[in-house]
């Protein structure tokens, strides 16, 4: 019996899809009771070892390790999120854009940000942005609607399994589409997958580029306020803020009150963006209040 490798890409009722990673055939797999047993099921992107049966059916053997797992959309091994944005139509102001980062950061994902729709925005807005970004993150400045910058992200993609994450109507699918013109998804549709329903079960495909890689068909992080942390660990998330952190004078500064906060000097002297600064105060202050409403609700 050969054992051959394939990735998950697909939920039928009975029967998953898999992607041969060797010959890239589609693969159609039945779920059989082995897993049933141990409690573990595959879920898209899952690598796993399959057979071929002798009537032609393929059967999962193995499910190899994740390297990560992200709930919603469910997805595994998940290398990178493109953070799409764009700063008009419609306006995403700073804080959205955080609040996406700590969830890239909170799943320790790379992250590449896309500033989409170029061709709505002045040089100065453009300056504006790229200065808080592109020391933290890679940023590409696109539009799909002028094909600027889609070499660019294709090059990100390849050979990778990532998501695009980013608010409804900046232009994901627009990017999409004209990166890879055969996956001809909707564009301007507001109810994305995830949003369609609670009870309708969807479950997420990865779509492959002919140029080599996968992306989720469901945009990720659907719901960004889930802070299931304790507000002292936000500082981790805002990257930027590590390096200064060796000269407060308290180990567990959160950088808020504190004297002598090395964090908080570098915002004075410029090395901190103020923008990140004051947007990590409000999420800080959302970060306190979920946690409080959590614990109220247990002791109900
Ligand atoms: N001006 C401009 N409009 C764009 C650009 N990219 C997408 N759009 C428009 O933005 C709207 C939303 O795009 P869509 O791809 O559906 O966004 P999604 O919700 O993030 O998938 C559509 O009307 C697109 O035509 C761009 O680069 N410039
Ligand atoms: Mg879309
Ligand atoms: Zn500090």
């Amino acid at each position: 019996m050969k054992i051959k490798k394939g990735i998950v890409t697909r939920f039928h009722s009975n029967t998953l899809e898999l992607l041969d990673l060797e010959t890239n055939e589609k693969i159609t797999a039945y779920l059989r009771g082995k897993f049933k047993l141990q409690k573990i099921k595959p879920i898209v992107g899952d690598y796993v070892e399959y057979s071929i049966d002798g009537v032609g059916g393929a059967k999962i053997e193995n499910i190899l390790p994740r390297k990560n797992m992200l709930y919603r959309p469910k997805i595994a091994n998940v290398d990178q999120t493109i953070l799409v944005t764009c700063l008009k139509s419609p306006k995403v102001d700073y804080l959205i854009i955080d609040k996406f980062l700590v969830q890239v950061e909170k799943n320790n994902l790379d992250c590449v940000i896309v500033l989409n729709k170029v061709d709505l925005l002045e040089q100065n807005e453009i300056d504006e942005f790229m200065k808080i970004y592109s020391p933290l993150y890679p940023v590409v400045l696109a539009s799909a609607k002028k094909n600027i910058g889609i070499d660019e992200i294709k090059e990100y993609l390849k050979n990778k399994v990532s998501t695009f994450a980013g608010m409804s109507g900046v232009g994901k699918s627009s990017l999409l589409n004209a990166i890879n013109p055969g996956l001809q998804l909707r564009v301007g549709e507001i109810s994305e997958k995830l949003q369609r329903g609670k009870h309708t079960t969807t479950y997420t495909e990865l779509l492959s580029f002919d140029f080599g890689g996968f992306v989720a068909d469901t945009p990720g992080f659907a719901a960004l306020e889930v802070y299931d942390f304790e507000p002292e660990k936000l500082k981790e998330f805002f990257i930027e803020f590590d390096e200064h952190s060796m000269y407060c004078g308290f180990n567990d500064c959160v950088h808020i009150n504190e004297p002598n906060c090395g964090v908080k000097d570098a915002v004075k002297n410029g090395e901190i963006s103020e923008i990140r600064y004051k947007n990590y105060l409000k999420i800080y202050n959302e970060v306190e209040e979920y946690n409080r409403r959590i614990r109220r609700k247990r002791w109900k």
